[in-house]
């Protein structure tokens, strides 16, 4: 396996942020013109604007330019087929919008993601909310930065001094409200100081790497959701990990596991064994 080095990583964030950056005009244009987003619905719930389809193009276009032996794994583009076979081959990871239902209602959580998976991990990530003029970087070994700045998750010591935020996600059945609404019970039982939900996995996950929210989790999530935002939390010094019934606190993280905990080590390891993990992928 060819092996990359860090002038390689820094070359490749070079373009992921080109790319974000051609993106990110895309969504910025089309951001307060929520009554001409053509909005189709992948479920009542599930959406996607023409914006979220150019804006991968443009990126995965880019990126394709620059290194045309690399995979590719986008939101609108790759499906969750795509998800299944992510090899151990350079593999960008690409969320055109995520939020795309906060695009659609005007609502600022929202973020081109790109992140480059060797080996199955997140070796850079790139997270650009352009409304609000956030962008998160970061490459392995290098620390994480926000808009050029080096940024460290919280110092939270425990539960009840942190903020936890997590998303509802599109599931509307029965099982999955009990599921939701169980974890929501257990923070709450365990005197949680705060919870928020805002609906965009990789800007709450930038949101605990800059140390303003303590922790997030998610059932449901797909890699393109979490790639970028894992490492530039692992680089802000916390720790993501993938939940079920199975796993510990020490797994290394799996990105096609549609499952997210992450924030500064103490609080995960509270959260862990807490929490319900016993969601199933096929429940609507
Ligand atoms: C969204 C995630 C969010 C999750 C939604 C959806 P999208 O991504 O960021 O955390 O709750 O179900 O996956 O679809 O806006 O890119």
């Amino acid at each position: 396996m060819t092996s990359h080095s860090t002038a390689d990583l820094q070359r490749y964030l070079e373009v992921a942020l080109k790319a974000a950056d051609a993106a990110g005009l895309l969504v910025k244009e089309r951001f307060h013109s929520a009554q001409d987003k053509l909005v189709q619905e992948k479920s009542a719930v599930d959406l996607v604007t023409e914006v979220d389809v150019a804006a991968e193009k443009t990126i995965i276009g880019m990126l394709k330019e620059a290194f045309p032996e690399h995979c590719f794994l986008g939101e609108e583009s790759g499906g969750s087929a795509g998800e299944e076979r992510l090899s151990d081959e350079p593999t960008w990871i690409i969320d055109p919008i995520d939020g795309t239902t906060n695009f659609v209602h005007t609502y600022p959580f929202v973020a081109v993601c790109i992140g480059l998976a060797i080996n199955k991990q997140t070796v850079v990530g790139v997270v650009y909310n352009p409304v609000l003029e956030e962008k998160y970087t970061a490459i392995r070994g290098g620390g994480a930065f926000l808009n050029g700045k080096p940024i460290s998750v919280s110092s939270a010591p425990e539960i009840g001094q942190a903020v936890v935020s997590t998303n509802i996600g599109y599931g509307r059945s029965r099982e999955v409200t009990d599921f939701m609404l169980g974890n929501v019970r257990v923070l709450l039982e365990h005197n949680v100081r705060g919870l928020r939900m805002t609906g965009s996995a990789a800007t709450l996950m930038c949101d605990v790497a800059m140390g303003r929210l303590d922790c997030y989790f998610e059932w449901g999530v797909h890699a393109w959701d979490v790639s970028a935002a894992s490492i530039i939390i692992e680089e802000a010094g916390g720790v993501c990990i993938s939940p079920t019934a199975t796993s510990a606190v020490t797994d290394q993280l799996n990105l096609t596991a549609r499952s997210m905990l992450c924030g500064p080590k103490a609080i995960v390891e509270a959260l862990f064994p807490i929490l319900n993990k016993g969601w199933s992928a096929e429940w609507k």
